[in-house]
């Protein structure tokens, strides 16, 4: 029995068996295994590489959205610039096109300053006499017959040749305007007639100022 047993059959078989079991089922479970997890792992690497994939699609767009932001910005900052810059010199330009529209309406302004300043002869008063040359006179501007003698302050100054600012320009007791007017004696010459008597003299005493005899009008 042990003979039998032991020698020939029991441990051949259990060898050949152990290592044919073995040996076919190490085969049979490492081909099983190697097969699902080659097909799970495959399963699982197309499914990790879609993710993945999303991932970069998703991370593609977010870049493309990101430069695509960027260059808006840039192209904004750089047009608006620009369009600043453009604008800024249209404004100059119109300035400096209003500023040449300025300056001609200036001379022109000047100009008629010019021509209005240029008549200078003013007469306020309105006797022939301009305000600059009573002023020179010392004749009241206002006033046609500074001295109140009757006679203009042109009279006097161009015609008679008397004193505008005072009524008896000789100092005879005759006024200047009683002189030229009634008696026609000389207003600058105290003694007319040259006798030795006053105009006013001879008028209050009732002779002729103008010559011998009595005063006859
Ligand atoms: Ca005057
Ligand atoms: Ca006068
Ligand atoms: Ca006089
Ligand atoms: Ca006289």
């Amino acid at each position: 029995m042990f003979n039998d047993l032991t020698p020939n059959k029991p441990v051949e078989d259990m060898f050949a068996d152990t290592d044919k079991t073995p040996s076919a089922a190490k085969p049979n479970l490492a081909m099983p295994p190697v097969v699902p997890p080659a097909n799970a792992s495959w399963g699982g690497e197309k499914k990790a590489p879609a993710k993945k994939a999303l991932k970069v699609v998703i991370i593609a767009l977010v870049v493309v959205l990101i430069v695509l932001a960027l260059a808006y910005l840039i192209y904004t900052r750089l047009f608006l610039t620009l369009s600043q810059n453009a604008a800024e010199e249209n404004n100059n330009n119109q300035v400096a096109t209003t500023t040449n529209n300025n300056q001609t309406p200036a001379t022109t302004t000047a100009s008629t300053t010019a021509s209005t300043t240029v008549p200078t002869i003013v007469d306020t008063d309105g006797d022939g006499l301009t305000d600059a040359e009573e002023k020179i006179l010392g004749t009241d501007v206002n006033l046609i017959d500074t001295d109140g003698d009757s006679l203009t302050d042109y009279d006097e100054v161009k015609t008679y040749l008397t004193n505008p600012l005072s009524k008896d320009t000789d100092n005879d007791e005759l006024s200047d305007d009683v002189e030229v007017k009634i008696y026609a004696t000389d207003p600058k010459n105290p003694d007319t007639d040259g006798d030795g008597f006053a105009d006013g003299q001879e008028v209050k005493g009732g002779y002729n100022p103008k010559g011998a005899g009595k005063l006859t009008l």
